[in-house]
């Protein structure tokens, strides 16, 4: 005989909650992403304004990926195309990284609070689904 159904229901809902506290709903300095094929882990990440930034970044997929973050109010939307004039709209992109690699590197949060869309620059990969969101909130 084990539990009672409903109390394993409830354990699972409160693991969940527990889980979900430290994640990237508050903003942090340093921040972790796993790229996969094809997707950002997590897809949001939550930054204070104007604050420099450190980003780690593993690839675990098989294929090349980039981190690329566009300017506010620049959507590409969750199927479109990134291409030259996409680049030229990105805030801050990371140079492309291999398959099975990790780097580490910094920027400059953005001064302005919002909603900033995170794409995979690699042609096609946007279309297959690796896009996220960066929040800018307003420094404590
Ligand atoms: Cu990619």
């Amino acid at each position: 005989m084990g539990k009672p159904l409903h109390l394993t229901i409830v354990s699972i809902v409160f693991a969940l909650i527990l889980s979900g506290c430290g994640g990237s709903d508050r903003p942090d300095t340093s921040i972790s992403v796993t790229m996969t094929d094809f997707a950002f882990l997590p897809n949001t990440l939550t930054v204070p304004t104007g604050e420099e930034i450190t980003l780690s970044v593993a690839n675990n997929g098989a294929v090349a990926h980039n981190f690329m973050i566009m300017k506010l109010g620049y959507d590409i939307g969750s199927h479109g195309h990134v291409g030259e004039e996409e680049h030229a709209h990105a805030y801050w992109q990371q140079e492309q990284l291999e398959a099975g690699e990790t780097t580490q590197s910094t920027f400059t949060a953005p001064g302005e609070v919002g909603e900033y869309q995170i794409v995979c620059g690699v042609a096609g990969h946007l279309e297959a689904g690796m896009v996220g969101k960066l929040v800018v909130v307003a420094a404590p």
